[in-house]
């Protein structure tokens, strides 16, 4: 790329995300940057190193313009956000409007035109971005729903470049994303990419169908025809589903690692040796069902139904966009819920629920995942989950039980699992029952076919898979000029 004409910058492959994959250490004197662990993270990080890679995003810092610097061989360019732009792009259109729209208006969506201007114009900014460091006919992935816009506009300014784009929330019934005021500018905003990968085929199928209802375009199976007007070139755009995975090798070895696993039972100890633990980690969020899990689980305790001497469940809950209203509200609800239980259920030396309200390093993590019986994941709208493909992960002796919401993605994946409606207080009692009582064969057989699927679907599979489609469909001639 970097033979290429002027206009044109020198990286054959750029990653563009709201956030760049690094923080800075509060408590370090120098505050240097360092790599946050994430999937996606490792997943591209291959594909950056061996390509010229780039990455684009914010730092996480406001108000500060930062120099472009590289760290673990990978090139990462930051791109300014004001603190303005933070309230009403970040916070405002993208956790207060999109969010809670996307994951099926559990909390009440925000509408105000200066979250969409300021959305409208950060969208820009990172695309200009883009459209200044990619070489020519370089392949760009942006990802997620701060950035919908990215693609039609670099589509604009750099029809050379291949576009993919990938959702990692949900895409919502037509019935609701209609209620968007810019429903229209983001349907456009997103065909502007060759290839736009969901996590379900529901989730593609329900954006497929805003595109006809809204739009009125043609589509035929995953593709759709776009035709050539002011704001676009006539092209055709595949919307198909994409399920994104873990490092499962990654985590199999942390699982391994005689440290760790000395590490869980040191945890199992210090609760208390229980016959069963149960464990829940989330970020604080209302679409992760914690209220619903804490409810079933007190009712559970209270109908003796379940022991406090012989059962307890750890919380993790990780603080999230903590100055957002809905945000507040959530962890009162759940520290509320923690304290009744614990006030009404637990004894002096039997805690109910031990709550945690930090972040905790993947070791950590893992030791924990080793130490619990049976998994809650009862989120009432996610787009995939990664926290129950890790949990599997790390049954490296196939025992253990996952409860999994129904409307998780990840329910799709692992059928293993036992399926539960968190709506359902009922039924979610009843999965959770199900899953602390389940007969060790039973569980072996499950977890085994749990393990198979995230062996063989990985994080790196996934982005393997992702780029090769995105490659096909601007080598086939037929893609470009559509009939
Ligand atoms: P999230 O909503 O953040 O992701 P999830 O998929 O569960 O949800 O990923 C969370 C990640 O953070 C996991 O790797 C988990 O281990 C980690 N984590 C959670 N709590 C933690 C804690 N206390 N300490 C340390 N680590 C913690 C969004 C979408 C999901 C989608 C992913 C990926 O909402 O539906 O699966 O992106 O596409």
């Amino acid at each position: 790329g970097s033979e290429s004409a002027g206009t044109y910058g020198d990286s054959d492959f750029v990653v563009v995300a709201n956030r760049l994959p690094v923080d800075r250490d509060a408590s370090d004197p120098d505050q240097e940057w360092r790599t946050s662990p994430g999937g996606l993270v490792t997943a591209v990080a291959p594909v950056m190193k061996a390509q010229e890679g780039a990455w684009i995003g914010w730092t996480g810092v406001a108000d500060v313009d930062f120099e472009p610097f590289t760290i673990d061989g990978m090139h990462l360019i930051p791109v300014t956000l004001t603190n303005e732009d933070v309230l009403r792009y970040y916070e405002g259109f993208s956790n207060a409007t999109l969010w809670p729209l996307y994951h099926d208006v559990i909390a009440p969506p925000e509408y105000h035109r200066t979250w969409w201007e300021a959305y409208v114009r950060v969208n820009e900014r990172f695309a200009a971005k883009v459209a200044e460091v990619a070489a020519e006919s370089a392949t760009v992935w942006v990802h997620d729903y701060q950035l919908q816009l990215v693609p039609q506009l670099l589509r604009r300014m750099r029809p050379d470049l291949r576009i993919g784009f990938f959702n990692h929330i949900p895409f919502p019934p037509f019935e609701l994303f209609a209620q968007l005021p810019w429903r229209d500018e983001i349907l456009r905003g997103l065909l502007g990419a060759d290839l736009i990968g969901f996590q379900r085929p529901a989730d593609a199928a329900n954006f497929r169908r805003a595109v006809r209802g809204r739009l009125g375009y043609q589509t035929k199976g995953s593709t759709v025809t776009v035709p050539d007007s002011g704001d676009l070139p006539g092209h055709s755009v595949r919307a198909e589903a994409f399920p994104i995975s873990i490092d499962t090798p990654y985590l199999e070895e942390l699982a391994a690692d005689p440290a760790i696993i000395e590490r869980a039972a040191q945890i199992r100890e210090e609760v208390g040796n229980p016959k069963v633990i149960m464990l829940g980690v989330d970020r604080m969020d209302y679409t992760k069902g914690i209220r619903h899990r804490l409810k079933a689980f007190g009712e559970l305790l209270a109908e003796g139904r379940l022991n406090v001497e012989d059962i307890v469940l750890i919380q993790i809950a990780t603080p999230s966009r903590e100055r957002l209203e809905q945000y507040k509200i959530i962890r009162h609800d759940v520290e509320l819920a923690v304290g009744r239980i614990n006030g009404e259920q637990a004894d002096i030396g039997s805690i109910a629920v031990h709550y945690l309200h930090h972040s905790y390093p993947r070791d950590e993590m893992t030791a924990f995942f080793i130490a619990a019986d049976v998994m809650l994941v009862t989120a009432l709208r996610d787009g995939m989950n990664l926290v129950a493909k890790e949990y599997v992960a790390c049954r490296l002796h196939d025992d253990g039980a996952l409860v999994l919401s129904e409307f998780a993605g990840a329910a799709e994946q692992l059928a293993g699992a036992v399926l539960v409606n968190p709506h359902d207080i009922g039924n979610l009692k009843a999965g959770i029952l199900e899953a602390v009582q389940m007969d060790p064969k039973t569980r072996a057989r499950r977890m085994r076919q749990m393990r198979k699927k995230v062996r063989t679907d990985t994080v790196s599979a996934w982005s393997k898979r992702f780029l090769s489609e995105l490659d096909a469909i601007r080598d086939s001639p037929e893609a470009i000029v559509p009939e």
